[in-house]
């Protein structure tokens, strides 16, 4: 970094990694298609390569010679500080790679380039280990004034480089490789934001393109513009904003946030002793669940309009609901189908028949390991190299990765367990990992590096609950929501080192929250809610008189969980027969029932929006209307508040508001917002509330209108809406009845 003055320091005020495998559109515009010079800018030849670079391609196609650029025009504009990019170049002639900056205003004539300069940071238009950097200011035409310099430095055309400039009030200072290799103060120096250009270009200057062996690659490895600050400020208020918007779901978190609906199985030797939590020493001929038939769960689950279920492989109990190799206490020991039983087979073939995914409960508490007198859990055995999974004479697996761990018995039993649940009952999609613990014993560890470290390996699209980095347990388990529910949280050491303690307060991470940890040290982590509850009093089915919730109370709770940016987890437990009980089966029906009714019409379906602002093309406000959730409306950045207006193609009954941010690409940013409703000519407020997120569902009063408009009263950087809906539920008593 080139020298501050006493008392100052450079600070990272915007940057681009070419992390991820598309281009950043909210940073980057891409140009094509069209001519440019000799040949022509397309859209194809400028993407990352999955591996951290932009890749600028120039290619022959067909007659025509292409090749890739991109701008920040009109997302990021800047003027003074310190820009540097890290590139390789391409091999071949014919065409050049650049990083410069631009303005519109450099076509002004007079003042010189103080009213806007083309700043050429680099451009190499030669195949010797040769750049030069050059000014052009007051147009292009007969006024137009240069100013250049060129430099040859040893190996510039072999691996990554850096080229760099600091752009003062008063001075520009070109570096490559951190040594300075021009100062001047050519044009008097531009005093306006210019954006960011990367570029390929066609054209004789660079040699003869015919002669080129192509395509030909212009890597960039990041871009990073610093501003000079005050040395001993702490990151100020809009750095840990920027921070926390810089957050994203994985590809696991998203698919497993669009589930929005999913299924608990709690099921076991408790459902035949009417105890929540088992002793470990219950005898496994008690489990036999005659008519069991998973079906029938699937057709209640599907019918409820859930996408998962995760079944109780092993509860606290220990007792194991799969063939497992490496205990006996499990079904195969129970009378049900002679010990040849398996509920997790049959599950998972009736959820691949019904269409619904699979997740799995693993307890990491096993009272019969504490109990029974060959037990492995806190046994006090060494920790040594075992191989996962230990191979048993008789049934050898089909899939045959292994892995060395060192750990000690109970870890390796657990991890064997964990095998063969991930490879033989496969795809699993969520792995929970409960925190609750009946009884320790020995001061057990749980190596849950290496239980991470697995799932990752064996099942990549599986999310990992609770005790774990991916989905955070709401807090509670009785559906209780929050007003503000983000889905970044603060943790107190990077990933691989947090612990995952229950994160049960009201506020988690507002932003004095992520203020104050990051003050601290800590970290920032996309970290989503799941709320979990029972439909019945108890997580196991118990009696014929145990309490079953009823269809209003289960239909609140998932608007305000789907509707509040979590995933509904909502508890089924079979009973003794192993049928999913009528009571229950019932309100699942009727939830179902209700909800496709409820959702069956969009009735902002032909409507049209417009916003009071927006950052322009790729970011228009009908991009919240389009059906894709990948597009958005969005305002410039530092846009707090902004309004999305959406006008219905005729007056229309609802009372139901759906809304999404665009999570995927921009995390989750708003913070405070109102709906208001057009009646009569006059706007009136019909909802409020605080996060969005995924997926914000306002309840309202029956709503006459033709108008409606969400007011964002606060957001993170600027807000984004992805995808905006109406709806009309009926009446629940309506639907039931019929
Ligand atoms: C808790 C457990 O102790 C309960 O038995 C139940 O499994 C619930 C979902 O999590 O921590």
């Amino acid at each position: 970094m080139p020298p501050v003055p006493e008392g100052k320091k450079w600070k990272l005020a915007w940057s681009d990694e070419f992390n991820g495998t598309k281009i950043n559109e909210s940073k980057w515009e891409i140009l094509g298609d069209w001519t440019r010079r000799d040949g022509f800018w397309v859209k194809d030849d400028a993407y990352l390569d999955g591996k951290g670079n932009l890749i600028l391609r120039t290619k022959k196609d067909g007659s025509r010679y292409t090749c890739g650029a991109v701008r920040t025009k009109n997302k990021f504009e800047h003027k003074f500080g310190y820009w540097v990019a890290r590139c390789k170049f391409p091999e071949q002639q014919g065409h050049w790679p650049a990083f410069w900056l631009h303005t519109n205003s450099v076509g002004k004539v007079g003042n010189e380039g103080r009213d806007g300069t083309e700043i050429d940071i680099m451009e190499k238009p030669w195949l010797e280990d040769k750049i030069t950097q050059n000014l052009h200011w007051d147009g292009y035409g007969k006024e137009h004034k240069h100013a250049g310099k060129s430099s040859t430095i040893p190996g510039l055309s072999d691996g990554f480089h850096t080229f760099g400039l600091h752009w003062k009030p008063d001075e520009y200072v070109f570096y490559v490789d951190g040594k300075v290799t021009w100062r001047t103060s050519g044009g008097g120096v531009s005093q306006v934001p210019e954006y960011i250009k990367l570029t390929e270009e066609i054209g004789k200057w660079g040699g003869d393109i015919t002669k080129a062996q192509l395509p030909d690659y212009f890597l960039a490895d990041y871009v990073r513009v610093y501003d000079v600050v005050d040395g001993d400020k702490a990151d100020s208020r809009n750095d840990i904003i920027r921070k926390a918007v810089n957050v994203r779901p994985t590809p696991g978190q998203l698919a497993w946030q669009q589930l929005e609906f999913i299924a608990f199985i709690h099921f076991g030797v408790n459902t035949f002793t009417g105890r929540e939590w088992g002793t470990g020493k219950e005898d496994p001929k008690i489990f036999n669940p005659e008519k069991l038939d998973t079906d029938q769960w699937c057709r209640m689950m599907k019918a409820a309009g859930m996408t998962q279920a995760i079944l109780t492989a092993k509860h606290h109990d220990g007792f194991c609901l799969w063939q497992t190799r490496y205990t006996t206490h499990s079904v195969a020991s129970s009378l049900w189908r002679g010990g040849k039983g398996d509920v997790l087979r049959d599950l998972v073939d009736s959820c691949k028949k019904y269409g619904l995914k699979v997740g799995v409960y693993l307890s990491p508490a096993d009272l019969y390991q504490i109990e029974s007198p060959k037990g492995l859990y806190g046994n006090l055995s060494e920790y040594s190299e075992r191989v996962i999974p230990r191979p048993v004479p008789g049934r050898p697996f089909r899939d045959r990765r292994t892995f060395k761990y060192f750990v000690d018995d109970y870890n390796e039993y657990f991890l064997n367990q964990l095998f063969e649940l991930l490879t033989e009952y496969g795809p699993v999609y969520e792995v929970w990992f409960d925190g609750a613990h009946p009884k320790r014993k020995g001061g057990q560890k749980y190596t849950y590096a290496q239980w991470y470290e697995m799932i990752r390996e064996l099942a990549p699209q599986a999310v990992i609950f609770g005790k774990g980095p991916d989905v955070r347990w709401c807090g509670n388990e009785g559906g209780g929501t929050r007003a503000a529910e983000w889905s970044v949280v603060p943790i107190s050491a990077p990933v691989d080192k947090f612990a995952w303690p229950d994160m049960t307060a009201q506020d988690l991470a507002s932003l004095p929250k992520l203020q104050k940890s990051l003050s601290r040290g800590g970290y920032l982590h996309w970290y989503p809610a799941e709320t979990n509850t029972s439909i019945r009093h108890g997580w196991f089915w118990r009696d014929e008189k145990q309490y079953v919730k009823t269809t209003e109370n289960m239909l609140d709770i998932w608007y305000r969980s789907v509707g509040g940016n979590t995933v509904f987890l909502l508890n089924i437990p079979p009973n003794r027969d192993g049928l999913f009980p009528e009571r229950d089966s019932k309100v699942l029906q009727q939830i179902g029932l209700i909800l496709r009714q409820s959702f069956k019409v969009n009735l902002a379906e032909g409507a049209t929006a417009t916003a009071s602002v927006s950052r322009g093309s790729g970011f228009e406000a009908a991009n919240a209307l389009n059906g894709d959730t990948t597009t958005c409306w969005m305002p410039p950045d530092w846009t707090k508040q902004a309004e999305l207006v959406v006008t219905l193609d005729k007056e229309k009954t609802f009372n139901r508001v759906m809304f999404q941010e665009q999570i995927r690409d921009y995390g989750q940013r708003i913070t405070s917002f109102a709906v208001d409703a057009q009646v009569d000519g006059q706007w009136r407020q019909i909802a409020e509330g605080q996060t969005v997120g995924y997926k914000r569902i306002c309840r309202t009063e029956k709503v006459i209108a033709d108008k409606v408009r969400i007011r964002v009263l606060d957001s993170r950087v600027c807000p984004t809406i992805s995808n905006f809906a109406l709806y009309f539920a009926p009446p629940i008593e309506k639907i039931i009845d019929n």
